[in-house]
């Protein structure tokens, strides 16, 4: 691993020890191989949390934190040592890595990720078991999202840890991680920002290129296949979410990703893709016209959820509320609305806008918000540092009878990745076009 991105995750490590008081214990769970037929399994993806203080991308992995310190024996000094940290790994086993991949095994740890102490992942439960009974322990940080899903190594490890709750002492409390990660997740440092600038950027050219090769009776899919190569084409390991290839009436489904169909001339098509990098996401949305040319209608829609867009960005700064920010989007698009005469005074614009303004993007593309329903409001505020995605949206389907038949098939969304600064913002996928005539001559023959 580079020496920037150890030193990032080991900041991370740092800032949590410093947050914790000295007898809290913190348990961070990586993910394990999911099956996807058979024996076959998905790629593996992981843990982000885990990934955010370790780096480390094998499974059946676990990190342990400690302020207070803890005492353990490492195997390779072959002696006791104190440390405030330690990664337990899969045991190097040369038959397997030859079927399924490297493993770092423990002795590397140290040297490979920067952790102080590697352990095999087989001593996960009694190495816990021993810190839990010296009695120095009050607080036990997991997360009981990834507990509750917990499968494979990690969990034979940890059957007996859980088993062992029935009898913790009153004085220990098991708390949830999620949201202690997820305030500092929200906050993005240099490194991070450096990385989903990356995963913009190619995001961004992925579009360009593929904008200029959109014809008529082309498919959704051969639309998302070259988006695809320009991203991995440019060192992309996977795409942030499923991408999304819209034609027609399929621009009001938010979340359509089947992209079998035809692209008619005449139609708009809307892509919806990220590309992955590093684990950081970038999230873009352009809406296009099939044929190149964008009719009056269809123009005239564009062009209310751009000036949105623009006035929703222009907003972004240190101390605004997201909440507040999408009120305002539903304002400047329902006026718009109003002005072409398809929406009537009173009548509620959020029938067609349907979806929030924009969300912070990260490690996940809707990044690091722990449970919405109750801690919605801790995450409201912009910081510098967030970086969010501004995405307003008009969509008249085929269905709503109410609208114009002209205007029907019609569904726009615009979206941009936003860095917050101290001076405001700052646009990272700034570079592609999304003025109409700019995108009307990207598409030109
Ligand atoms: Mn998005």
């Amino acid at each position: 691993m580079e020496n920037e991105q150890k030193q990032f995750h080991k900041s991370r490590r740092g800032k949590l020890l410093n947050i914790l008081d000295e007898d809290s214990l913190v348990i961070v769970l990586g993910s394990t191989n999911v099956a996807r037929s058979y024996d076959d399994a998905y790629k593996f993806k992981q843990n982000k949390n885990f990934y955010y203080f370790t780096g480390f991308n094998q499974p059946n992995a676990a990190l342990i934190l400690a302020p207070g310190g803890f005492e353990v024996h490492d195997g390779a000094k072959n002696k006791i040592v104190k440390t405030k940290e330690a990664l337990f790994v899969q045991k190097a086993d040369p038959l397997k890595e030859t079927w399924f991949g490297r493993r770092l095994g423990y002795e590397k740890v140290s040297k490979e990720l920067g952790i102080t102490i590697g352990l095999e992942n087989s001593r996960l439960g009694d190495v816990i078991a021993d810190i839990l009974s010296k009695d120095t322990i009050n607080k036990i940080y997991v997360s009981m999202y990834d507990l509750n899903k917990l499968s494979g190594e990690i969990k034979d490890q940890l059957k007996d840890f859980m088993r062992s709750w029935i009898t913790l002492s009153t004085n220990v409390q098991l708390l949830d991680l999620n949201y202690l990660v997820a305030k500092m997740r929200m906050v993005k440092n240099q490194f991070e920002i450096d990385q989903i600038r990356y995963a913009s950027t190619i995001t961004a050219s992925g579009f360009y290129n593929t904008i200029q090769q959109v014809k008529p009776g082309m498919h959704e899919y051969q639309v998302q296949a070259m988006l695809e190569y320009y991203y991995k084409e440019l060192g992309s390991q996977d795409t942030a979410f499923e991408t999304i290839v819209a034609g027609g009436n399929n621009t009001c489904i938010l979340h359509y990703n089947t992209n079998r169909e035809k692209l008619k001339n005449g139609d708009l098509v809307l892509i919806d893709s990220g590309a992955e990098y590093n684990y950081y996401n970038g999230d873009l949305t352009r809406t296009i016209p099939v044929s190149g040319k964008f009719t009056k209608e269809q123009k005239e829609v564009y062009q209310i959820v751009l000036d949105a867009q623009y006035a929703v960005i222009k907003k972004i700064k240190p101390g605004v509320k997201l909440t507040d920010l999408k009120k305002y989007s539903v304002e400047q698009l329902k006026k718009g609305m109003m002005k072409l005469g398809l929406l009537k005074k009173g009548y509620d614009a959020t029938k067609y806008t349907l979806h929030g303004v924009g969300h912070h993007i990260g490690l996940d593309t809707h990044d690091a918000v722990a449970n919405k329903k109750i801690s919605r409001a801790d995450f409201d505020t912009l910081l510098v540092g967030n970086i969010i995605t501004v995405e307003p949206g008009i969509y008249f389907p085929e269905s709503a009878k109410e609208i114009p038949a002209k205007y029907r098939r019609i569904g726009v969304r615009i979206e941009d990745d936003v860095l917050v600064t101290k001076g405001g913002r700052e646009v990272l996928s700034d570079a592609l076009p999304k003025e109409i005539e700019d995108i009307e001559f990207l598409m030109m023959e």
